[in-house]
């Protein structure tokens, strides 16, 4: 363990501030020129993995920072510390989802001015943090090939709201039944249009398409 890491409890806010929260959430971080990803999946999808391999492809073009949320614990931070990004994390008590206050106080935490990039880890499933505008400037899900490819029909404000669906674990396709056009079908009539970018974070397959989509979007952001 990296006794380095700070680690902030936060706490959740009325769910009816959030909106105007996350506004100035946003509108800060317009002011830093710090792009936010609000990383969402659920437990074990590999957002820690695909985080890891994300910051290792990008660290010498942009100065990178993570929040990692949970609801106890410090493994990921430490994961992520490894990389060299300054991260912190960030503990929820029991909540199941971080929502725009809570992101603040971590940002402030974390300090941005010198960022270009903060990704958030937010907590694992696929409910609650849909919910929850946190002022990032893009949502991006990620969707592991063992969950199914059903899970749009379960759950779908998370595959609505996001701007970005990797699709992960792919090496494991093999010996999953998991149905690529099927997934496409149902998205297709939630979010048409949304990127859906099949890859593999252990041995870094598919990854060009993901760190190229990231690129652009923070370049087209910034200009
Ligand atoms: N086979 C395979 N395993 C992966 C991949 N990405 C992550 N994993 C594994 O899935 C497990 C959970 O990953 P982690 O990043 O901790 O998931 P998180 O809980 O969403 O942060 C770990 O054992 C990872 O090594 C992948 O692309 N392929
Ligand atoms: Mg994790």
């Amino acid at each position: 363990m990296d006794n380095s890491i700070r680690v902030k409890e936060v706490k959740a806010h009325v769910l009816e501030d959030n909106d105007a929260l996350a506004a100035k959430v946003r509108e800060g971080l317009n002011q830093k020129q710090t792009f936010l990803v609000n990383l969402m999946a659920s437990p074990g999808a590999g957002k820690t993995t695909t985080l890891v391999r994300t910051i290792n492809a990008l660290k010498d073009k942009y100065k990178i920072g993570v929040m990692e949320a949970d609801v106890d614990s410090q493994v990921d931070a430490d994961t992520i510390a490894a990389t060299g990004a300054r991260v912190i994390q960030l503990h929820t008590g029991g909540s199941c989802h971080m929502d725009a206050g809570m992101t603040q106080s971590g940002l402030d935490e974390l300090g941005i001015d010198d960022l270009d990039i903060v990704f958030l880890e937010n907590i694992g499933n696929l409910v609650c943090p849909a919910e929850f505008d946190v002022g990032a400037a893009k949502k991006v899900t990620i969707l592991s090939v063992p969950e199914g490819h059903d899970k749009p029909l379960k759950y779908p404000l998370m595959f609505t709201v996001t701007d970005c669906l990797l699709i992960n674990k792919i090496d494991t396709a093999p010996v999953f039944d998991f149905d690529l056009d099927a997934l496409r079908t149902y998205i297709d009539r939630l979010n048409p249009g949304l990127p859906i970018l099949p890859l593999s974070s252990l041995n870094g397959d598919g990854f060009d398409a993901w760190i190229s989509w990231l690129e652009n979007e923070v370049e087209a952001w910034r200009a």
